[in-house]
């Protein structure tokens, strides 16, 4: 099937509020609303209800950047995926690598959090990627395979259609150091094949694999011309001009 090109942001822990409607008030301005791709917002939880209003008649979707697997209960400080629902969030990013590496979340946390947010109609976008030294002790594809099986452990063929992969190594987030547009492809490929062979070349073709780790307007065109790569999640540069540059780019 036809897969989307997707443009996501991930503001991770930046702009108040109040710096987040000025922000995407410009944004929705700025942005054609004809562009061919989509266009997705991750934002603090805080910001969540009134980007989601702002960008309502856009073409820009909000994502939240985390959630809870539980529905509800006795979690101080944790947030559902009917909560995010509630206030129009259509996506959840998921098992960011900052997610992993400082808060200690495991496949099986993450594994849950998909299902939850699956079966509460949330799209996810499930991030893998591997650490320098995993890199240079040559277990890329060891650590992207394993977070992919186990993050996607009971997922369905059909839910396949709510799941967007972004792949961000994590020696290239926020270091300035992007990936090579061919070293990104080698491992889009590998993943797309594990996709093909976990459920079928269908879901493999159908499935949106986004490169994330210092994507720029300067490095956009190499990475996005490859074959496997079908869109970006960027952080530092969502959060400026940077960003309308981007969507700009790419319409
Ligand atoms: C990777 C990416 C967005 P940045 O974390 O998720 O951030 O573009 O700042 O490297």
């Amino acid at each position: 099937g036809e897969r989307n090109f997707i443009l996501a942001g991930n503001w991770k822990m930046n702009k108040t509020n109040t710096e987040a409607s000025a922000f995407v008030n410009k944004l929705v301005g700025q942005i054609g609303n004809e562009n061919k791709f989509e266009i997705i917002l991750g934002v603090p939880y805080t910001a969540l209800d009134r980007v989601a209003d702002i960008t309502r008649s856009s073409k820009i979707k909000v994502a939240a950047e985390n959630m809870y697997f539980e529905d509800s209960g006795a979690f101080t400080g944790e947030i559902s995926a009917k909560m995010l629902k509630d206030i129009n969030t259509e996506y959840v990013i998921l098992g960011h690598s900052e997610r992993r590496n400082i808060f200690k979340e495991t496949d099986e946390e993450i594994n849950k959090k998909v299902k939850k947010a699956l079966s509460n109609e949330l799209k996810v976008i499930l991030c893998v990627g591997e650490l320098l030294e995993e890199r240079e002790d040559g277990l890329t594809l060891n650590v992207v395979e394993r977070q992919i099986k186990k993050g996607l452990k009971g997922v369905t063929k059909e839910d396949m259609s709510n799941v967007v992969i972004a792949y961000e190594p994590v020696w290239a987030i926020g270091t300035g150091k992007v990936a090579t547009p061919k070293q990104a492809q080698d491992t889009h490929e590998s993943i797309r094949r594990l996709i093909s062979e976990i459920y079928d070349q269908d879901v493999a073709n159908s499935t949106s694999i986004l490169y994330g780790g210092s994507v720029k307007p300067e490095n956009i065109f190499g990475l996005f011309s490859k074959p496997d790569i079908d869109g970006g999640l960027v952080g530092g540069a969502s959060l400026k001009e940077d960003f309308i540059e981007l969507a700009n780019i790419m319409r």
